[in-house]
């Protein structure tokens, strides 16, 4: 009988604990096997309702960091532009992954803090071709991988134009960057570290 009392006591213990108790963020799986590190990858894919003339962009944008708090890491890795192509070209992630009808359902930057562009964690900025692709690394410390402002799941947007970094005279300009048509884009997901050992961190 004891023992019942006992049993009944311990379960009404644990259950007032769990009710004061903050919830845990859990860490992903992935960072046992990767060394406390985190992968995310996007295969960059043109838009499909694309109008003729503009360039067709393909690869890849992967992002890597240390668990809980490191910077984001960045590789832009990306080709198919004419290889005397100048044109900079802005590069945000949007709040959703959601490709349905191309990249206007990515919906706006992402902007959990709610401040103007270009503070926002994913405006990566304005990239540079030369010989027809952009290949870059970049640290972003506003980002991250992990828990409820995780940006895996969102969607990377590649521009047709350059970002005006805020500095614009309109309103767009603080919202957007007025970087004008979305043309290329994924969706960010979580990778195991073969592919960017393949494309190298040093
Ligand atoms: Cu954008
Ligand atoms: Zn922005």
């Amino acid at each position: 009988r004891n023992g019942n009392v006992c049993s009944i006591l311990l379960l009404l213990l644990s259950f007032i604990r769990c009710l004061f108790e903050e919830p845990v963020m859990e860490a992903p799986m992935e960072l046992e096997l990767f060394n406390r590190f985190m992968y995310g990858t996007c295969e960059v894919n043109p838009d499909p309702l694309l109008p003729a003339g503009l360039p067709q962009l393909y690869g890849q944008v992967l992002f890597r960091q240390f668990y809980p708090s490191g910077a984001v890491q960045v590789i832009v890795n990306l080709r198919g532009l004419p290889t005397n192509d100048k044109q900079e070209r802005a590069i945000h992630i949007h709040q959703y992954g959601d490709l349905s009808e191309g990249f206007v359902t990515a919906g706006p930057h992402y902007n959990p803090l709610g401040v103007d562009h270009p503070s926002h964690p994913g405006d990566l900025g304005n990239f540079f071709p030369s010989n027809g692709t952009v290949r870059r690394r970049l640290n972003v410390q506003a980002a991250t991988l992990f828990g409820g402002p995780s940006i895996l799941g969102r969607a990377v947007v590649i521009h047709e134009k350059e970002d005006d970094l805020g500095l614009g005279s309109d309103e767009e300009s603080k919202r957007s960057g007025n970087a004008g048509r979305r043309i290329a884009g994924c969706v960010i997901g979580i990778s195991s570290e073969t592919l960017l050992i393949r494309i190298g961190w040093e």
